[in-house]
């Protein structure tokens, strides 16, 4: 039975920050139930602000998932992504900082910082336990958060398999503002299909890169369309160098091959129809340096 009243059903915007590679998409996507951001162990993944909208009987909770704080970087798209973090956190309701939880290091600290200057609240998220093999070890580190800064909750949890993710969700949910619903029931990100598409395809190919290509790399949706028996998509990537698209394609074309495969059958099950993708992999020198270029890819809002 359904008990809540428009008296007290609760709707807030939650602001996820945190250094790259701490988890933050991975955790969004967990608690909103669909993958509506890419993750991938390589830092700069995340380059945009999305929302992921996690609606249930009593709430609804919008999640900013923004890029990663990036400390002592020059480049126009490090430039870029800061201020895309720094911005998601104005005028939200609630703040989550995720942290590694096998330790702090300077670069929380300047999260930090950032946050302090910040009237909303922060909930510190302690994620990736599941690699901590004595909790007990655990303990000194929740003693050390708590000492930095006034949280209004710590929560150790793990993104990956989902542990505690329901403590982290009811102390959120407890510290957004009384109110309807934003957005319709329905609806998990403000993004479109074809950004979504956009993105799976970068995550697949990135992930297959190692360490060989530098972040440097940017895709471009050049035609979305519903065709009679599928959806008709055609994709550019860009990377800076020649060397960078052989890299990118593999001998015989067979990563990007493998990429493409796996992305078409991710954006199928997504938009629950069958998909036919095509991907060109083309060089445009110095883009990631370049504010003009980043406007032209549809990257600087
Ligand atoms: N072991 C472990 N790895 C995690 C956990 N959460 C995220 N990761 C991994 O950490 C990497 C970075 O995750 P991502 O969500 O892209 O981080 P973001 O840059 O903060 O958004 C990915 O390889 C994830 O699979 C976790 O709870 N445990
Ligand atoms: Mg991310």
């Amino acid at each position: 039975m359904n008990l809540t009243t428009e008296h007290d059903h609760r709707c807030g915007f939650v602001t996820v920050v945190g250094r790259p590679n701490v988890g933050k998409s991975t955790l969004v996507n967990r608690i909103v139930g669909r993958k509506f951001s890419i993750t991938s162990n390589r830092p700069q993944t995340t380059r945009h602000r999305i929302l992921g909208i996690a609606t249930n009987d009593t709430s609804q909770v919008i999640f900013v998932d923004t890029p990663g704080i990036h400390t002592g970087h020059a480049r126009a798209l490090n430039r870029h992504m800061n201020r895309v973090a720094s911005r998601a956190l104005i005028g939200v309701d609630l703040i989550v900082m995720v942290v590694e939880a096998s330790g702090w290091s300077f670069d929380d600290d300047c999260i930090l910082e950032r946050i302090s200057t910040e009237s909303a609240p922060a909930i510190l998220a302690l994620n990736k336990i599941d690699r901590i093999k004595c909790r007990e070890s655990m303990l000194p580190v929740l003693d050390d958060v708590a000492r930095r800064y006034d949280f209004a909750a710590v929560v150790p949890i793990c993104a990956r398999t989902g542990e505690n993710l329901n403590r982290l969700s009811s102390e959120v949910e407890s510290r957004i503002p009384v109110g309807p619903s934003e957005f319709p029931e329905e609806q998990f990100t403000d993004r479109s299909e074809s950004f979504l598409a956009a993105e799976i395809v970068r995550e697949k190919i990135i992930r297959r890169l190692g360490q060989e290509l530098p972040h440097r790399l940017t895709v471009e949706v050049e035609r979305f369309v519903d065709g009679k028996r599928r959806t008709l998509i055609n994709v550019l990537v860009w990377v800076e160098r020649k060397q960078h698209k052989a890299i990118v394609i593999g001998r015989n074309g067979g990563r990007l091959k493998e990429a493409g495969t796996e992305a078409r059958l991710e954006i199928s099950r997504l938009l629950g129809r069958p998909v036919h993708l095509e991907i060109w992999v083309k060089v445009r020198e110095g883009w990631s340096d370049d504010e003009h270029a980043l406007h032209g890819l549809g990257i600087a809002e």
